[in-house]
């Protein structure tokens, strides 16, 4: 469905959004036509001196009819409930083997990182046809990716990781707009998603100038930082190694156990004193400030790489 009036549907997730609201449309357009259209009949039909008849209600409109416009509504309630739900959960998990691009906003502009390590700013270039998942994180105040023709939007909060998934499924340039007002440039906070064909995109990759990729990037954070004079293996510091953390189920000093994903990964690095590891002591310094979005976002590619790598043997 593409009226003239209507928003390109460019991702696999338009389409279920925009039927779905096609279909509200058309149940909220025929509801009004009903209400109005008896009101109109009422009215007329009753007006004041008409003849027609006023007794009590015939008795199959009672208790069938009650029952069946009941259990009618609440049914179509129910259905669209489970449809608008499911396809609402769809988009919150990214299928495994999605295109992962990391994504940073602040105060006005959007940046963004392939997995090769080439950057954008107010641009994002992404192949026709496969997942794409953003990882993003806001370094000042609270912004959101909105993306009409994907009917992607998301808000970016400083301080945590969001994320969202869609899948292109129209070549062309997309506008991408931030849709929570984040001060005197919010509206000029805009982008262009280029949608190109997976060979395209290849070699538009390729093209790019070399950019580190994240966990490179973060490797060397790893030493500049200091973190590597407590972590790695050489060190005198009681810490514990930091190989193959990524993913596993961590034992905790107050008795909890909690999985060191990227949410973990990140309070470890900002609020070190909040999730100690058992058998350790509370010695880890906080970075919160040192640090910011983008340089967590590389320590914790760095700290995932160690995983993939220590998985293999
Ligand atoms: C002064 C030594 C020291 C420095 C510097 C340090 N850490 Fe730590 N770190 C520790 C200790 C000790 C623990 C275990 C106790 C705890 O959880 O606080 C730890 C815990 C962690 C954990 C959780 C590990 C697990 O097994 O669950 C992560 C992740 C981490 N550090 C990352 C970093 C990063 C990234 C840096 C640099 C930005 C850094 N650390 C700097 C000493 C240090
Ligand atoms: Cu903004």
């Amino acid at each position: 469905m593409n009226s003239p009036f209507s928003l390109p549907e460019a991702s696999t997730h338009a389409v279920t959004v925009d039927r779905i609201f096609y279909l509200l449309l058309v149940l909220s357009g025929a509801t009004v036509v009903l209400v109005f259209g008896l009101i109109l009949l009422f009215a007329v039909r009753y007006r004041r001196g008409s003849s027609a008849k006023r007794g009590p209600m015939p008795e199959f409109l009672r208790r069938e009819f009650e029952i069946g416009w009941t259990l009618a509504t609440l049914l179509s309630f129910v259905f669209l409930f489970w449809w608008a739900g499911s396809a609402d959960l769809s988009s919150l998990a990214a299928p495994a083997g999605s295109l992962e691009i990391h994504v940073v906003a602040k105060q006005w502009m959007w940046k963004t990182q392939h997995p090769s390590g080439a950057r954008e700013i107010n641009a994002l270039h992404v192949p026709l046809g496969q997942p794409v998942h953003l990882l993003m994180s806001s370094q000042d105040v609270i912004h959101s990716f909105f993306v009409p023709a994907f009917r992607v939007k998301q808000d970016v909060v400083p301080g945590r990781e969001t994320d969202i998934w869609f899948q292109a499924s129209k070549l062309g340039v997309f506008p991408l707009l931030c849709a929570e007002y984040c001060g005197t440039d919010h509206s000029v906070m805009r982008g262009k998603i280029t949608v190109m064909r997976p060979e395209d995109y290849a070699r538009w990759l390729v093209q790019q100038p070399e950019g580190d990729d994240l966990a490179h990037e973060g490797a060397k954070l790893f030493v500049s930082q200091g973190c590597s004079g407590c972590h790695a293996g050489s060190s005198n510091v009681h810490a514990p190694r930091l190989a193959g953390i990524y993913g596993r189920m961590v034992q905790l000093s107050d008795g909890r156990t909690v999985k060191a994903d990227d949410g973990y990964i990140r309070d470890s690095i900002l609020q070190p004193k909040r999730d100690v590891v058992a058998g350790y002591d509370a010695i880890m310094p906080s970075f919160k400030g040192l640090l910011d979005d983008g340089e967590l976002q590389s320590l914790t590619a760095y700290i995932r790489s160690l995983a993939e790598e220590g998985s293999h043997d």
